[in-house]
C-alpha cells in the first residue's frame, strides 16, 4: 500500500465532492490539509483545557501553559534546535521574518546592505525593503538561472564586507529549486554576515535539521504542514536573540514595568507579547506527532515520486512551458506551468470544475515572474497524501484545458490579474 493510500482515511477534506467530482487537491503550498488527529487535538484542548497561559493561577490556566510550552518543545526537536529558548512562536513565516527585521534590522546602519534572491516570496523580500528604506541600506538579488537556480557566482560577487544579512527561501514556492543553505552561510558568514531561511515550502517536505543548515534564523508556518492557520515558528541563534530588543510590545514579554521603562521577559518570551496562539501550537504539536509517526524521509521520497511522474506526464503536452529544475530530486514537490496562449486563471477554473484545485497567479513572487517574462504560472503542488492518479487526473484536466480554449492563437496569454 502506498503511503497516500496508508494516509488518506486520516484527512477527512480528502471525500469532499466539487461539482460532483471527489476533491482532488494540488493547492498544498499555498496550505495543507489537516488529519483528524489536529483537528481533535483541536477540539480536546477547547473541550477540556482552554485559557489563556503564563498568567492564570487555577488548573485550565496551569494545562494551557503546559500545552502551550510541551509544543515548543516539540518544535524543537523537530528541527534539531540546540535549546527551546530558541523556538519563538509566532503567527507565521510572514511574521518571523518580519520580527527579524523590526528587531534584529534596528542595528543596521546607512550603506549597509542585505542580499535576497530572485526567487523570493513577497513575505521575505518586503520586510528587507522597508528596512533598507528606513535605515538607508542597499537590497541587492542573487540572480536566477532559466532553470531556476541561483546563481552562486553571482552571489559570490554580491557579498561584501558591507553585506550584514542575507534572506533566502530553503525551497522556492513557485519553482520548488532547493538552495544550497549551508554553502550560503558559509560564504556570507565569511564576511560577517548573518543568514535568514525562510523555510515556509521546507519544514512541511524535507527533514529540516538546523544545525546542518548553519544558518542564524530560520521561520516557518504551521498552517502547510498540517497544522491550523495562526501559527508559525522563528528559530533564532541564541546569541542573536539574546541581543536584540523585542519587536513589538505588549503584555507576556516583560519582566517589570514602570511608567518610563521596562525589563524585558527571558527567551523566546521576549518576542512573544499578548495572548500566543495557544490553540495553533496544541495542532501544531498533534501535526509534528502525525509526521513524525508517517515518516518524514517516506513523505520526501513519495514526493520525489509524486514529481518525477508529473515532470514526465506533463512534458508529454503539446503546447506547454514547464518552470524550474528538471530533476525531481533538486526540488520540493511543486510543479510551475503554463499552457501557451491560456491564461493560467482560467486553467485554475477549467480544472476546478473537475474537483481538481491548483494555484494560479504570481504566487507573491512578482521578481520571480518578471525574470521568466511571465505575469503568472499554474502552480500544482503536492503532499503526502496525494496519487499517482491524481497527476493523472489533472494531465486530463489540462488536455480537456486545450481542448475547450485551444492552445497558441486566439487565447489570452499569462496575463495579471489575482495573485
Ligand atoms: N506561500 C503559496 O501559495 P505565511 O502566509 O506567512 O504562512 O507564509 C508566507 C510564505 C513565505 N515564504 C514562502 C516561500 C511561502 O511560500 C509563503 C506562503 C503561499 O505559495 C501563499 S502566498
Amino acid at each position: 500500500m502506498s503511503l497516500a493510500e496508508r494516509v488518506r482515511k486520516d484527512f477527512p477534506i480528502l471525500g469532499r465532492m466539487i461539482q460532483g467530482k471527489r476533491l482532488v487537491y494540488l493547492d498544498n503550498g499555498a496550505t495543507s490539509q489537516k488529519p483528524h488527529q489536529v483537528i481533535d487535538a483541536l477540539r480536546t484542548y477547547y473541550e477540556r483545557s482552554n485559557a489563556n497561559v503564563h498568567r492564570s493561577i487555577h488548573t485550565l490556566g496551569e494545562e494551557a501553559t503546559e500545552l502551550l510550552e510541551a509544543a515548543r518543545d516539540s518544535v524543537q526537536f523537530f528541527i534539531g534546535a540546540s535549546s527551546r529558548e530558541e523556538v519563538v512562536f509566532t503567527r507565521g513565516t510572514t511574521e518571523a521574518i518580519n520580527l527579524v527585521a523590526q528587531a534584529w534590522g534596528r542595528r543596521l546602519k546607512p550603506g549597509d546592505e542585505v542580499i535576497v534572491t530572485e526567487l523570493e516570496h513577497h513575505s521575505n523580500l518586503i520586510p528587507w525593503q522597508l528596512l533598507a528604506r528606513d535605515r538607508g541600506c542597499t537590497l541587492k538579488a542573487i540572480p536566477v538561472t532559466d532553470d531556476g537556480f541561483l546563481e552562486l557566482e553571482r552571489f559570490a560577487e554580491l557579498l561584501t564586507p558591507k553585506t550584514k544579512l542575507v534572506a533566502v527561501a530553503h525551497v522556492s514556492n513557485v519553482v520548488g529549486t532547493i538552495n544550497p543553505i549551508k554553502e550560503i552561510s558559509a560564504q556570507a558568514h565569511a564576511v560577517g554576515a548573518i543568514v535568514l531561511v525562510d523555510g515556509a515550502q521546507a519544514v512541511p517536505h524535507l527533514w529540516v535539521s538546523i544545525p546542518q543548515l548553519d544558518c542564524d534564523f530560520y521561520a516557518f508556518s504551521g498552517h502547510k504542514m498540517l497544522a491550523p492557520t495562526g501559527i508559525g515558528v522563528l528559530w533564532g541563534r541564541r546569541e542573536l536573540l539574546d541581543q536584540m530588543e523585542p519587536a513589538w510590545g505588549g503584555g507576556e514579554m516583560i519582566k517589570e514595568v514602570w511608567i518610563d521603562h521596562a525589563e524585558w521577559n527571558d527567551l523566546p518570551w521576549k518576542f512573544e507579547p499578548g495572548t500566543p496562539p495557544i490553540a495553533g501550537a496544541v495542532g501544531l504539536r498533534a501535526a509534528i506527532d502525525y509526521l513524525n509517526a508517517v515518516g518524514r524521509q517516506a513523505i520526501r521520497d513519495h514526493e520525489i515520486e509524486l514529481t518525477r511522474e508529473a515532470l514526465a506526464r506533463l512534458s508529454e503536452l503539446d503546447d506547454i512551458t514547464l518552470y524550474g529544475p528538471k530533476d525531481a530530486e533538486a526540488r520540493g514537490g511543486v510543479v510551475s506551468f503554463n499552457l501557451s496562449g491560456i491564461h493560467p486563471h482560467d486553467v485554475s477554473q477549467i480544472l476546478d470544475q473537475d474537483g481538481i484545485a491548483v494555484r494560479a497567479g504570481h504566487h507573491c513572487a512578482q521578481p520571480l515572474m518578471r525574470r521568466f517574462g511571465i505575469v503568472g504560472t499554474v502552480r500544482a503542488s503536492f503532499y503526502l497524501y496525494n496519487t499517482l492518479e491524481e497527476i493523472g487526473a489533472l494531465v486530463r484536466g489540462l488536455r480537456t484545458v486545450q481542448e475547450l480554449l485551444g492552445s497558441g492563437s486566439g487565447a489570452r496569454g499569462p496575463g495579471s490579474r489575482r495573485g
